[in-house]
C-alpha cells in the first residue's frame, strides 16, 4: 500500500498534538496548520542529509515562529536525524530533552538556531543568507551554493524588526531567501485583524521582495509557489494560507489551538477526523519509510559535493573556515609589540580601528559593518569592500540604521559559519541590539559588538547619547564578554580574546575621546585575558587599591600619584572584563583585591554593583544619574570623576584627610 501525502503530513501533526498533550503544554496550532508545507519542504525542496547534519552546503531552515518546535522536531525525527528520538519526542519539553520548549540550536543538530523571540528568527535567516552569498563570491558555486528557507507566522512579521530584517534583504537582493509566512491570520489574542490592517505583501513588494500566494494545504500549490520563489532572482515572500491547529475539528482556525494542549477529547476528535488510527507516539513503518527515504535524498548531491571539495584548491581553508578555527599562530602580539615601541594616545575606537588593521588582512573571514556610524566607530579598514548586490565578496556592511537587525543578521552570519561578523553602533544603542544580543550569548555565537561613544565622555551629544547603565547591564548578561579597555595595548589585548571566543560574543565598549597609553612595557602575555590586573604597584605602604576601567584607569592612576605623593601607598587595578576576573582562582583574585585593605572603583557609570569588589566599606565613584550636555572637561568635573575631587574623598576614608 503506497503512502499517500496527508499520511505523512498526518505524522506531523500527530506527533505535534501528542508531545504537547503529553507534556501538557506547547503549542499544537502551528506545526498542525504548516504540516503540509513542512511535508512539501523537507520531502522535496529543502537540500539536506539527514545523516550529516552539519554538511557546510545543506540548506537553512530556521523556525522562525519557534513556539511551533514541534514541527521542527517532528521533521527532524522522522527524516531521520540521530536525534531527536521519539523517546525525546515523548519527553518534549522536560528537563534534559533536547526537545525543548523552543528550539535550540546547541540542543539538536538540524536545528540552526534558537527562536522563539518573534522576528528574530527571520532576521538570522537573513544574515545567513547574506554569508551564504558572501561565501559563494570566496569559494564559487561548487563549494556554497544553497538556500535560506524561513517559517514565519503573523507575529514574526508584525515585530518591528522585520522591518529591518525585510529592508536589508531586499536591498541586498537575497534571491536565496525563501520566507514561507504561516498566514493562518490568527495569533494569541485572536484574529489578526484585531491588530493589524498592513498589507504585508505590498510592504514586501515595495522592499524589494517577490510575492507569491498558495494554499498551504495543498501540495500542488504550494509546489507551484515554492518552484516561483525559485526562479525568481529577489527574496521570496510565501504566503501560505493556512488553518492554524488543522485536523482539530472543534478548535482549528481559532486561537484556543496556538498555545495550549487539545484536550484528550479533542485529541481524540482529531484522529479521527484525519483518519489517523495509530497510538500516540506510533508512526507506522511504511509512513516512517517514505519520509526516512526524505533524509536520504540529497545523499548523493551531498557526496557530489564533497568530492568537489576534496578536489578543491580551496579545501583546506574552506575547511577551517567552516570549523571556525583561527589560522595556526594567529594573535596580535607583533601589533602590540608595535603599540609599545610607538605609543599612541588615542580614543579606544581609534585603537579598535588599529586592531582592525591588523587582523583583517590576516583574517579573510572578518565581515565588518556599522548601523551608519562607521565614521563613528572606526570598524571599516583599508581595503575591505562593500558588500553589495554587485558584490557579495565585500567584506563591509552598510547596514543602514538598523541596529537590531544588524545584531540579528550578525547571528545568523555566525550561525551559517565561515565569516565572524563584527558591526559598531553607539553604546547607549546597544539597547536597540539587546534581544540579539541575548540570542549570540545563549545560542554560543561568535559577535562582536563595536560599541563606541562608552560614556559621558562623548560629550556634547548629552544624556540621550550617554550610556550611564549599559556597560554594568550588560555584564550582566550569562555567556557575554563586556570589555571595556582603557588604552591602546588594552583595547588590541581585548580584540584578541573577542576573536579566539569561538563560542561567546564580546562587546567592546569604546571611548570617544582620547586616553593616555598607559601600558608601556612588554607583559608576559595578554594582560586582559585575566579580566583585571595590577597595572601599578604602590611604592609607599599599601593603603588603598584603586579599581578603573576604560577611560578611568588613567583617572586611577592620576588619583594614585596624589595619593603616593602624600605618602599612601596604592595600586591600580585595571579591570576590562568583570567576567573573566571572576573566572580566575580566588588567591589571584584575593592577591589583586586584598580584603584587609580600602578598595575604591572608578566607572564613568552607574556605581550599581561595584560593591563586589570594593566591598561594603569602599568607595565608588561614578554616575547614577543620567548624564548632560557639555564639553567633556565639564561633564568630568560635573560628575567628580577627576583626581582632584577623588583623592580628598580617599584620604578622608583613610581618616587621612
Ligand atoms: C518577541 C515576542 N513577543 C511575544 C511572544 C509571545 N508569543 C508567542 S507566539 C505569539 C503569537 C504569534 O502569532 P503567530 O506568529 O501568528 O503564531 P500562530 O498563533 O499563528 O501560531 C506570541 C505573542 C514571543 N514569543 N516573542
Ligand atoms: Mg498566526
Amino acid at each position: 500500500m503506497s503512502v499517500v501525502f496527508e499520511d505523512l503530513a498526518n505524522a506531523v501533526r500527530a506527533l505535534s498534538m501528542d508531545a504537547v498533550q503529553a507534556a501538557n503544554s506547547g503549542h499544537p496550532g502551528m506545526p498542525m496548520g504548516m504540516a503540509d508545507v513542512a511535508t512539501v519542504l523537507f520531502g522535496e525542496y529543502l537540500k539536506y542529509d539527514a545523516s550529516a547534519p552539519h554538511w557546510a552546503d545543506r540548506d537553512r531552515f530556521v523556525l522562525s515562529a519557534g513556539h511551533g518546535s514541534m514541527l521542527i522536531y517532528s521533521a527532524l525525527h522522522l527524516t531521520g536525524y540521530a536525534r531527536p528520538t521519539i523517546e525525546d519526542i515523548r519527553n518534549f519539553r522536560q528537563l534534559h530533552s533536547p526537545c525543548a520548549g523552543h528550539p535550540e540550536n546547541f540542543e539538536l543538530a538540524g536545528v540552526e538556531c534558537t527562536t522563539g523571540p518573534l522576528g528574530q528568527g527571520l532576521a538570522m535567516a537573513v544574515g545567513m543568507a547574506m554569508a551564504e552569498r558572501h561565501l559563494n563570491a570566496e569559494f564559487g558555486d561548487d563549494l556554497v551554493n544553497h538556500r535560506t528557507w524561513v517559517v514565519a507566522g503573523d507575529g514574526c512579521l508584525m515585530e518591528g524588526i522585520n522591518h529591518e530584517a525585510v529592508g536589508l534583504a531586499g536591498h541586498l537582493k537575497l534571491g536565496h531567501l525563501n520566507v514561507l509566512w504561516d498566514d493562518n491570520r490568527i495569533t494569541i489574542d485572536g484574529a489578526t485583524d484585531l491588530s493589524t490592517s498592513e498589507d504585508i505583501r505590498a510592504r514586501h513588494t515595495a522592499s524589494g521582495w517577490h510575492v507569491v500566494d498558495c494554499d498551504g494545504h495543498d501540495p500542488v500549490s504550494i509546489r507551484a509557489a515554492m518552484d516561483a520563489a525559485i526562479a525568481d532572482p529577489r527574496p521570496s515572500l510565501i504566503a501560505c494560507a493556512t488553518i492554524i491547529g488543522k485536523g482539530s475539528p472543534n478548535k482549528q482556525g481559532t486561537s484556543a489551538t496556538h498555545g495550549s494542549p487539545l484536550g484528550t477529547a479533542e485529541v481524540d476528535a482529531a484522529r479521527a477526523a484525519l483518519g489517523w488510527k495509530h497510538a500516540p507516539f506510533d508512526v507506522p513503518q511504511d509512513i516512517r519509510d517514505a519520509w526516512l527515504a526524505f533524509g536520504r535524498r540529497s545523499a548523493d548531491t551531498h557526496a557530489a559535493w564533497a568530492e568537489r571539495l576534496s578536489a578543491s584548491d580551496k579545501a583546506a581553508e574552506f575547511t577551517r573556515r567552516m570549523a571556525g578555527d583561527l589560522p595556526q599562530g594567529f594573535g596580535l602580539s607583533q601589533h602590540v609589540a608595535g603599540l609599545l615601541a610607538d605609543p599612541q594616545k588615542v580614543a579606544t575606537r581609534k585603537a579598535s580601528e588599529l586592531a582592525l588593521e591588523a587582523i583583517n588582512p590576516r583574517l579573510p573571514e572578518t565581515v565588518g559593518g556599522s548601523a551608519d556610524l562607521t565614521g563613528s566607530n572606526n570598524t571599516k579598514t583599508a581595503g575591505l569592500g562593500v558588500m553589495s548586490a554587485e558584490n557579495y565578496g565585500g567584506r563591509y556592511v552598510n547596514y543602514g540604521i538598523r541596529e537590531f537587525g544588524m545584531a540579528a543578521a550578525m547571528n545568523g552570519m555566525a550561525l551559517h559559519g565561515g565569516v565572524i561578523p563584527y558591526g559598531g553602533t553607539f553604546l547607549v544603542f546597544s539597547d536597540y541590539c539587546r534581544a540579539a544580543i541575548r540570542l549570540s550569548a545563549l545560542q554560543r555565537q561568535r559577535v562582536i559588538y563595536v560599541m563606541t561613544h562608552d560614556s559621558i565622555g562623548l560629550g556634547e551629544d548629552g544624556p540621550t547619547h550617554q550610556p550611564v547603565e549599559h556597560v554594568m547591564s550588560l555584564r550582566m548578561m550569562p555567556n557575554l564578554l563586556t570589555f571595556r579597555p582603557g588604552d591602546a595595548v588594552e583595547t588590541a589585548e581585548c580584540w584578541e580574546l573577542a576573536l579566539q571566543a569561538s563560542a561567546t560574543p564580546t562587546v567592546l565598549a569604546l571611548t570617544r575621546q582620547n586616553l593616555p597609553q598607559f601600558r608601556r612595557v612588554e607583559s608576559d602575555g595578554n594582560q586582559c585575558a585575566r579580566g583585571a590586573y595590577r597595572i601599578k604597584t604602590s611604592g609607599n605602604k599599601r593603603q588603598v587599591v584603586l579599581i578603573g576601567t576604560g577611560s578611568e584607569v588613567s583617572l586611577a592612576l592620576s588619583v594614585a600619584d596624589a595619593l603616593e605623593s602624600a605618602g599612601i601607598g596604592a595600586d591600580v587595578v585595571s579591570m576590562p572584563c568583570w567576567s573573566l576576573f571572576d573566572a580566575q582562582s580566588a588567591s589571584y583574585r584575593n592577591d589583586l583585591l586584598p580584603a584587609d585593605v580600602l578598595k575604591v572603583s572608578m566607572e564613568a557609570g552607574v556605581t550599581f554593583g561595584w560593591e563586589r569588589y570594593a566591598g561594603p566599606d569602599g568607595l565608588s565613584f561614578g554616575i547614577d544619574s543620567f548624564g548632560a550636555s557639555a564639553p567633556i572637561e565639564a561633564l568630568f568635573d560635573h560628575f567628580g570623576l577627576t583626581a582632584d575631587k577623588i583623592t580628598p574623598a580617599v584620604r578622608a576614608a583613610l581618616g587621612q584627610g
